[in-house]
């Protein structure tokens, strides 16, 4: 499973420093032509477990989960106030193409001061910006699906049949939920509307994490800025505060000056760990593990997956072939020794293919083909 966020905010809110925060890259900053390509980054999730199982197993190489982060430059440049604005945006060829493609959003919010910089609404209010991002995607989600009904009313007046009589149905629940300035992410869909909206990739029902771009003297009252800004009454959204700046001139140095420099500044954790921890809450994912003397890996998963669909992860002649997931927590299989210890104490447990996969399992499985 690829993650993947699309960064968007408005303009010189720190897109593009947060980007090269997360992925220790250098593209550059305080440069917001509409017209400039994407910035884009794969980086692997950091995860000492695996490089502990490749140290047990003497596995020949490491692979990580991957996070695509898409710095995308147009949306920001002017961004869609009104209607006309947000169809001038849905243009074929336009960047919110490659935003809908995202799997979520990442929103950049200036929290920093800088006389230097300007704002395009003249002052620093990240809780105002919050709400007009959220609007800004509800506009162009509306103006969509208003399209879309025009041209499903059109279909049913000369073709009437129950598919596009179900569509028509969901788009206007849709409608009354984004006019009352709610985005998709808050509405419950069944199964079959889940189905029927599987083609749309709205941008207001990919879930949200808000990251607060704040000014170095704030990082000490990151978490109570958190608190503050995170709307509990929210589904699918999260928030984190980070400071792009210094941690972009942390990411930049070599890893292993990394950590001095963060301590120094009163950081607990370098963005990219913060930002994938909340990740991973906001797309409710886990970790598993496996271990051999080919590769030690981390796999992200969607939680409540068995170990049937966790083994589709893998290969689906894993899946087809499936006979037993033998595993073991990574914190008990560590504290034995190894596998082989881990069996001879009892410790392998033999699971089915219903079996709920927890964080931090390593998973040996067995399998015919
Ligand atoms: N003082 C200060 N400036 C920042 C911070 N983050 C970004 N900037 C500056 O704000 C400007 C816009 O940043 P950039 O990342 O290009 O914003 P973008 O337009 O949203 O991509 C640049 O001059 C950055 O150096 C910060 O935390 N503090
Ligand atoms: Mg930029």
């Amino acid at each position: 499973m690829k993650l993947q966020f699309g960064i968007i905010g408005p303009a010189q809110s720190g897109k593009t420093t947060v980007f090269n925060a997360l992925c220790s890259t250098q593209a550059s900053v305080g440069d917001y032509s509409a017209a400039k390509a994407a910035n884009i980054a794969i980086v692997k999730f950091p995860d000492t477990r695996v490089d502990k199982l490749a140290e047990i197993y003497g596995s020949a190489k490491t692979t990580h989960p991957e996070i695509e982060f898409i710095d995308i430059a147009g949306l920001a440049a002017h961004g869609a106030k009104d209607h006309h604005d947000a169809a001038e945006l849905l243009k074929e060829g336009s960047f919110v193409h490659q935003l809908r493609m995202a799997q979520a959003l990442l929103l950049v919010i200036r929290y920093f001061d800088d006389d230097n910089i300007a704002h395009p609404k003249g002052s620093i209010d990240p809780a105002r910006d919050i709400i007009d991002m959220e609007s800004e995607l509800i506009i162009i989600d509306l103006v969509q699906i208003e399209k879309r009904l025009q041209a499903l009313n059109h279909l049913i007046k000369v073709r009437p049949d129950d598919k596009s009589k179900a569509e028509l149905a969901l788009m206007e629940k849709m409608k009354d939920h984004l006019e009352n300035e709610l985005p998709l992410r808050e509405l419950d869909f069944t199964r079959e509307e889940r189905l029927l909206l599987s083609g749309f990739r709205f941008l207001s029902l990919k879930p949200a994490l808000y990251v607060l771009n704040i000014s170095e003297d704030r990082i000490g009252d990151s978490i109570q800025i958190e608190q503050k800004y995170q709307r509990q009454d929210r589904k699918n959204l999260a928030l984190a505060a980070l400071c792009g700046k210094i941690e972009m001139e942390i990411a930049a140095l070599a890893p292993e000056d990394r950590e001095v420099f963060l301590k120094d500044m009163g950081i607990q954790q370098p963005a990219l760990f913060k930002v994938i921890k909340k990740a991973y809450e906001l797309l409710g994912l886990i970790t598993f593990l496996t271990a051999s003397e080919n590769e030690a890996r981390a796999w992200a998963i969607a939680e409540g997956y068995t170990a049937y669909e966790a083994a589709g992860e893998i290969h689906s002649d894993m899946q087809r072939g499936f006979i037993k997931a033998e595993t073991i927590q990574f914190d008990e299989l560590i504290a034995g020794g190894d596998w082989t210890d881990a069996r001879k104490a009892g410790k392998i447990r033999l699971e089915g293919k219903e079996y709920i996969v927890q964080e931090g399992d390593v998973i040996l499985y067995r399998f015919n083909v």
